[in-house]
């Protein structure tokens, strides 16, 4: 199937449990970086400071002759120009992006992957032209099963050699909520986002929203491309065919307070009344509760959320008010949305550590 052997592309691994991170980690680390938790201050987060992950390298495609070809089980297939985009009906919305892997570094034993810690997480305003729009011109026809995006990057995984590729099911597409986005926060998208064209879907972990799209195939069969059928499932050993990531667990996060130490991100906080804040989401329904511990998870009380704004995919603040005591203690955090799934206080394990929402933990030193 390729020439590319294991010593170039290993298979999937676990870290030996208490190992430190291997210098293949920290290279993924150093080029995927996170969102720093101080920015859950802002509603929108500034590209550069939104999370990044790329699983190759960040393709660098020239708009001038770039092309989408749309193909497969069409009436017509097309290829549009840039300028053509501009013909088509426009779609935006501001949605919280969230890496499936999010939480991977905590859970133990851990996958060897982008070691991700609690920090893959950002909110852009995403805008650009409608995805129903385009497929009506290209004309569905009957029987039509799943879409599949490709990216312009190319590489190899796992000993298989691939354009990054993901579907989507034509059921999903009908909900009429994924869109094509060509700007990010009133901005053309930058290189590491997608340039010149990406695929949004609120409410998905992140790797559905593809970026840098150069086609997009409809098929009257289910695919079974590397990213849908054996990355980004949910299985215990690894040659369980597992359960598909979808949509994104509830999750909250806290905007450490106080100030931190640079080595070990301790927070400092001076004794009396703090006001804590943060931002909770879900990709499956409404966040209904966020509860916030001051003593390492043994009580709990009801942080203020604010209410639903226009943009039902988009990460909501909260705030809750805190006596703090003189001493260590750790502060954690944990949302409930309206289907009724809730953040675990510990690890749910996996064999590739995706969906694990287990609820974060901060430690702090108040001083008196
Ligand atoms: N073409 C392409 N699209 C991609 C990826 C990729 O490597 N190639 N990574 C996916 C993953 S795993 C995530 S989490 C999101 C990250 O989007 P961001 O970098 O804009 O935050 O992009 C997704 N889309
Ligand atoms: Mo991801």
């Amino acid at each position: 199937m390729t020439d590319i052997d294991s010593s170039v592309s290993p298979p999937a691994a676990l870290a030996e449990r208490d190992d430190a991170i291997t210098i293949d980690e920290l290279r993924l680390a150093t080029r995927n970086h996170g969102m720093p938790l101080e920015v859950l201050d802002l509603d929108v987060t500034p590209p550069g400071l939104h999370y990044v992950l790329v699983h190759y390298d960040i393709p660098l495609v020239d708009p001038a002759t770039w092309t989408l070809e749309v193909d497969g089980h069409v009436d017509t297939p097309l290829s549009l120009t840039a300028a053509d985009l501009d013909t088509l009906p426009a779609a935006s919305a501001r949605v919280t992006l969230e890496c499936a892997g999010n939480g991977r570094a905590r859970t133990s034993p851990r996958p060897l992957s982008q070691p991700w810690l609690d920090e893959a997480v950002g909110t852009a305003s995403w805008s650009g032209v409608r995805l129903d729009a385009i497929l009506e011109r290209a004309g569905v026809l009957p029987g039509a099963v799943d879409v599949v995006f490709t990216g312009a990057d190319h590489g190899v995984e796992r000993g298989v050699e691939q354009d990054y590729q993901r579907a989507l099911s034509v059921e999903e597409i009908d909900r009429g909520e994924a869109f094509l986005a060509t700007s990010m926060n009133g901005v053309p998208l930058p290189p590491q986002h997608g340039a010149p064209l990406r695929l949004v879907v609120p409410g998905w972990y992140g790797m559905a929203h593809v970026k840098w799209l150069t086609r997009i195939t409809v098929l009257d069969h289910a695919f079974d491309g590397f990213q849908n059928a054996t990355a980004y499932r949910i299985k215990t050993d690894p040659d369980d065919p597992g359960v598909p990531v979808t949509r994104i667990e509830p999750r909250a996060l806290i905007r450490p307070p106080g100030f931190p130490d640079f080595q070990t991100r301790t927070r400092v906080v001076d004794a009396g009344p703090v006001t804590l804040s943060g931002r909770a989401w879900s990709g499956h329904a409404p966040i209904e509760r966020v509860e916030v511990s001051t003593d390492d998870g043994t009580t709990w009380s009801d942080a203020e959320v604010e209410p639903a704004g226009t943009d039902p995919y988009a990460w909501r603040r909260w705030t809750a008010r805190w006596d703090a005591e003189p001493g260590r203690t750790v502060l954690r955090v944990r949302a409930t949305d309206a289907s009724g799934r809730s953040q675990p206080l510990e690890q749910q394990w996996n064999r590739q550590a995706m969906a694990n929402s287990h609820a974060q933990a901060v430690p702090v030193l108040v001083r008196g």
